[in-house]
Order: C-alpha cells, then sequence, then structure tokens
C-alpha cells in the first residue's frame, strides 16, 4: 500500500472512527548549485534547482516482476527529451514558492465535511498521515497500526504541530498532494513528468535490472538509495545512513545526473493511474488514460506515483524496485510523498 492510499484509507476510517483523538492533538544547468540563501530564521547554504536533459530515446517500460501486475506487459516506449529536476523539490524551495504565492497546501486546509458524512464539521481538523513506529511487533496487514492522521501535521510540520523546518531546507518537502505539486510546477513554469519519463529517467540508460542502480541490492557493498533496513516497522536500523528521510543528493546520481529515484520519498507522476494502462498505452510519449480507475478504491481520483520511499525494502512495500508503480489520491499526502518537475525546454 503507498501513501496516496493509505491517507484515504486513513481518513476514511481511522479519522472517522478515532476522531476525537484528533481534535487534541502533516546535462543542462539551468542555475548553479551551492548558493547561499536565507530562510526562516537560519542562513544555510541552500542547494537550488538544477535541471538535467534528458535526451530523447527508447526504452522497456514495466516489469515482468509478478508482484507487480499493474506494471505489465513490458512495452518499449519513444519518448521525446526532456529537462527533469536533478532533485526532488526541497523544502527550501517549496518555501519560495509559498513566499510568492501565499498558496495554502491541502493539508493546511479545513476537510470538508461533504467528503466525510456524519462527522461534526468541527472534528474535521487539517492534517495529514505521519508514519509512527508501533510501540510493538505487529503484523503487515493493516498500516493504520504505524499511519497516523495528525491533525497539524503539513510540509512546515512534517512529523507534526511541534516539529519545524529547522535543518531541512535541504531535505524534499513532504505531505504534497497531486494538486499542491501541480501547483507548484506551473508557477516554476514547468510541469509534472509523465510516467513514461519518470521511468524511462530512472532507468538512466541501464534498462532491465532488478533494480533501477543494477541487479545488486547493494552494489560494491554500499547502500545507494534511502530506503528501510530492519524489521518493519518497528526496528529501522538506518543502516543506510536514514532512519527518516535524507536529504536530496545524500547518494549517488545515475548515469542521467539524476538524485534519489528510488527511495528517500514517493514522487507524483502526471498521469492517472489505472492498473490496466499498459495493455493499451500509446508507443510514442503516452500521457496516462484518460481517467483514474483503482479497483480498491474505485470512487478515488488517484494519480500515478513512483520510486518508493524510505520505508520500502523487501519485507514491506517492495516498490522501491525498477519497474513498479505507485497511486494515490490527488488531495491526499504523507511524511514519505513529494515530487520532482520537469520541462520540455529551456
Ligand atoms: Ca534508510
Amino acid at each position: 500500500m503507498n501513501s496516496g492510499k493509505i491517507v484515504s484509507y486513513i481518513i476514511q476510517a481511522a479519522l472517522i472512527m478515532c476522531i476525537a483523538a484528533c481534535k487534541n492533538r502533516q546535462a543542462e544547468t539551468i542555475t548553479s548549485a551551492g548558493t547561499k540563501g536565507n530562510v526562516g530564521a537560519h542562513a544555510v547554504k541552500i542547494i537550488k534547482p538544477k535541471m538535467v536533459w534528458i535526451a530523447g530515446g527508447s526504452f522497456e517500460m514495466g516489469t515482468a516482476d509478478p508482484m507487480f501486475p499493474d506494471a505489465q506487459p513490458v512495452h518499449k516506449v519513444t519518448l521525446k527529451g526532456f529537462l527533469m529536476d536533478e532533485h526532488e523539490v526541497t523544502n527550501a524551495e517549496f518555501q519560495e514558492f509559498v513566499k510568492a504565492t501565499n498558496y495554502i497546501t491541502i493539508a493546511e486546509q479545513k476537510l470538508d465535511p461533504k467528503d466525510y458524512p456524519g462527522v461534526p464539521a468541527e472534528s474535521l481538523v487539517p492534517g495529514s498521515a505521519v508514519f509512527t513506529v508501533p510501540g510493538h511487533k505487529v503484523s503487515l496487514e493493516n498500516p493504520l497500526q504505524w499511519w497516523q492522521y495528525i491533525a497539524g501535521a503539513d510540509w512546515k510540520h512534517p512529523l507534526g504541530p511541534n516539529s519545524t523546518l529547522s535543518g531541512l531546507d535541504n531535505y524534499p518537502a513532504v505531505h504534497i498532494s497531486y494538486e499542491d505539486a501541480e501547483a507548484y510546477a506551473k508557477w516554476a513554469g514547468k510541469r509534472l513528468p509523465s510516467e513514461a519519463e519518470w521511468e524511462y529517467a530512472a532507468q538512466g540508460g541501464k534498462g532491465n535490472q532488478k533494480y533501477y542502480w543494477g541487479n545488486e541490492l547493494k552494489p560494491g557493498g554500499k547502500w545507494v538509495a534511502n530506503i528501510y533496513q530492519g524489521d518493519f516497522p518497528t526496528s529501522n536500523t538506518g543502516d543506510d545512513g536514514f532512519v527518516g528521510i535524507a536529504p536530496v543528493k545524500s547518494y549517488p546520481a545515475n548515469d542521467f545526473g539524476l538524485y534519489d529515484m528510488e527511495g528517500n520519498v514517493w514522487e507524483w507522476c502526471n498521469d492517472f493511474y489505472r492498473s490496466d494502462y499498459y495493455s493499451h498505452s500509446p508507443s510514442s510519449n503516452p500521457t496516462g488514460p484518460d481517467e483514474s480507475y483503482d479497483a480498491d478504491e474505485p470512487n478515488a481520483v488517484k494519480r500515478v506515483q513512483r520510486g518508493g520511499s524510505f520505508l520500502c525494502s523487501d519485507q514491506y512495500c517492495v516498490r522501491y524496485r525498477r519497474g513498479s508503480r505507485g497511486k494515490g489520491e490527488v488531495r491526499s499526502g504523507s511524511n514519505n510523498l513529494g515530487f520532482r518537475c520537469v520541462k520540455d525546454s529551456i
């Protein structure tokens, strides 16, 4: 189960059932990297946005791995070239957008009573889903044991109302819904990637490998992505250097010069999600189906998410592996969900 489903599930189940608890309570460089900036009350060295040119070409999209039936059949896709952010949009970058536009994210907005019949309006408090380590060993069947709807959790308060962005300027912005990511992209003169663009970029020219970086989990004995080590969800060893989210560019770039295409945080794509799309996807510059459909939640409008997060491992959520797909309701977020942008040309 990925973040979007988690959130809508949580809102529909946990929020309604446990609303009282919630009441009390988140190639081609366009600009150069490493300039100084001032965010909030502290001066920091901010990694400025940089895009790389992804030359057009053809690739095999999807995976034959039986664990991912919605990523089948594997099919050839040809794409035009495009520019892509070299890393996920950071808190510092998102803050520039909010300062310029006074944008209020979905997680900061009051929930619409029409979407939650039977729940008192005063109980529909803004918030978002936060991964919370259970105090005891749990079954992996019920994500509500490690996902909590936290009132006051949003991009500025990633772990809840008492948390801040202090020291997190170069971390990916999280609790970002599709609508939030789309608004940022428009402001920045960019757009969200198609699912095909995202996968082509993530493959980095490597083709049919188990992971985007190759066939070995730890090439040369080193972790090359921020995922989860240990006994999920109670015991994260942080063997890869990070128990939670990592700053962008903490691991090596792929052969296209892109960082963290796998692990760290899920990334929104522009395509609507349908599990059967690959069976009839166009071979040239596909942009997704005309509408979404997920049999698990047929009434939810969902877009594609890709790449997995710091909570993925081979024990749970293996969707950091090459070709696997994710999905999320367009107004939902969580503290392992972010995005990056693309554009057609400078
Ligand atoms: Ca990790």
